[in-house]
């Protein structure tokens, strides 16, 4: 008997802004979190599935209004009507004390509780879940520990919004070890909360299937849900299924042996042609980021604008509506020696001098960090915080930002007298 473990729904989540990016395939990534909700319950459908977990975040956040709702009790009722039975926790999104509103689910449909961990027992199924959903938005203390013991001639599961011991991008929530988990006993913790996939144990499996779409490029890569079997009271056959309907990627193109700008749009013709095949026909959303020390560099950054429009045009011609290219990063740097032009003793040197010193300073640092959050406290809140976020406050911001002055000074300052 199948299983099918997913987590994160995040069913209409904003788009964090991308409506103000000029040619934006609204529409389809706005629609992209319900038609992967489609996806999982037609998956579970074909697999003849006797049970779907869904680890938290269904929902994230009181939702606008009640289509939401009834979007995802439509799904629901879609598997009910086959005898397959659900099993939910919230999450910190969608915690008792957060989301307010409520509408009935079909009677296959049980959420475990959130005042203390609890029990469902499926005999017909042979399976025992267990868990505990949040009962407000952040959970500190260890769930795991008041999980109730496993139960004698049935497989034992066990569901958790949580964050583990921390994962990098992710509020610690019902923090717990993986050995908490691991020496409870059961034969499978279905876990929500991380968006990136992660098998964190397989004996016992404990398993963050990661979100079920991506929502931003920070959200890269194959999004989908976990499907396991059940036979002779054991777990087996655990895989990952890609069930997302919109694509996100860094395209990272290093340029360090192009020539020229047409060299550059070769080489980020090849790198756009194979991650569009890698997205295996759904739309892709990629950042495309130039990157290297390349004898193009002063061609790039001379005409900036151009080629970021070139790149563009490139895109559209290369896969229609199936690829939009959501930024473009020229990180490339010139083909100097920076040690070389540190030593020159004239202004150039001492510019570079300065340069250097200013990245190695602490006080420098703050007081450019100072300056920097004044400034941004100026700015639309869509770039203080959120997929868009210019980050700022994180100091390898910092490094990049300073990067990006040395290498817009350097074609000025030696670049032969033409940039
Ligand atoms: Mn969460």
């Amino acid at each position: 008997m199948k299983v099918v473990h997913a987590a994160d729904l995040h069913l209409d989540s904003a788009l964090g802004g991308l409506e103000r990016y000029e040619g934006a395939p609204v529409h389809r990534i706005r629609g992209a979190t319900r038609a992967a909700l489609v996806n999982l319950v037609d998956l579970a459908l074909d697999e003849g599935a006797g049970l779907v977990l869904l680890a938290g975040d269904i929902y994230d956040g009181d939702w606008k209004d009640y289509s939401t709702a009834l979007f995802f009790r439509a799904q629901m009722l879609r598997l009910a009507k086959e005898g397959v039975k659900v099993v939910w926790l919230r999450g910190n999104h969608d915690a008792a004390s957060h989301l307010q509103q409520h509408l009935d689910l079909p009677a296959a449909v049980s959420e475990l509780p959130h005042k203390r961990a609890g029990s469902l027992v499926f005999e017909e199924l042979g399976l025992a879940v267990h868990g505990q959903g949040f009962a407000s938005r952040a959970v500190a203390e260890n769930l795991a520990l008041a999980y109730p013991e496993p139960l004698p001639g049935l497989v034992n599961l066990g569901m958790l919004h949580t964050s583990v011991t921390g994962r990098e991008g992710h509020a610690s929530y019902a923090p717990c070890t993986l050995s908490d988990l691991v020496n409870k006993g059961y034969d499978y913790w279905a876990l929500g909360h991380v968006h990136q996939r992660e098998v964190l144990s397989e004996a016992p499996w404990v398993v963050f299937p990661g979100n079920l779409q991506g929502r931003h490029v920070r959200e890269p890569g194959a999004k989908g849900a976990t499907v396991f079997d059940v036979s002779g009271g054991r777990v087996g056959g655990v895989e990952h299924r890609a069930l997302d309907v919109v694509r996100f990627g860094i395209c990272r193109v290093d340029v360090s042996s192009c020539a020229s700008g047409d060299d550059v749009l070769g080489a980020v013709r090849d790198a756009l042609t194979a991650a569009v095949a890698g997205a295996d026909g759904r739309l892709l959303a990629a950042r495309v980021s130039i990157e290297g020390s390349s004898a193009a560099h002063a061609e790039l950054s001379r005409e900036a604008e151009r080629w970021v429009a070139e790149i563009r045009a490139l895109g559209s011609e290369l896969a229609g509506d199936d690829l939009w290219i959501e930024k473009i990063r020229v990180a490339t740097r010139d083909r100097v020696d920076l040690a070389e032009l540190c030593a020159r003793d004239d202004a150039v040197g001492q510019v570079f001098r300065g340069l250097q010193a200013l990245r190695g300073s602490a006080d420098a640092r703050d007081a450019i960090t100072r300056e920097l959050s004044a400034l941004g406290s100026k700015l639309p809140a869509a770039l203080r915080s959120g997929p868009l976020s210019l980050g700022w406050d994180d100091p390898a911001a910092l490094d990049l930002l300073l990067g990006d002055v040395e290498q817009l000074l350097l074609p000025r300052l030696i670049g032969g007298g033409d940039a």
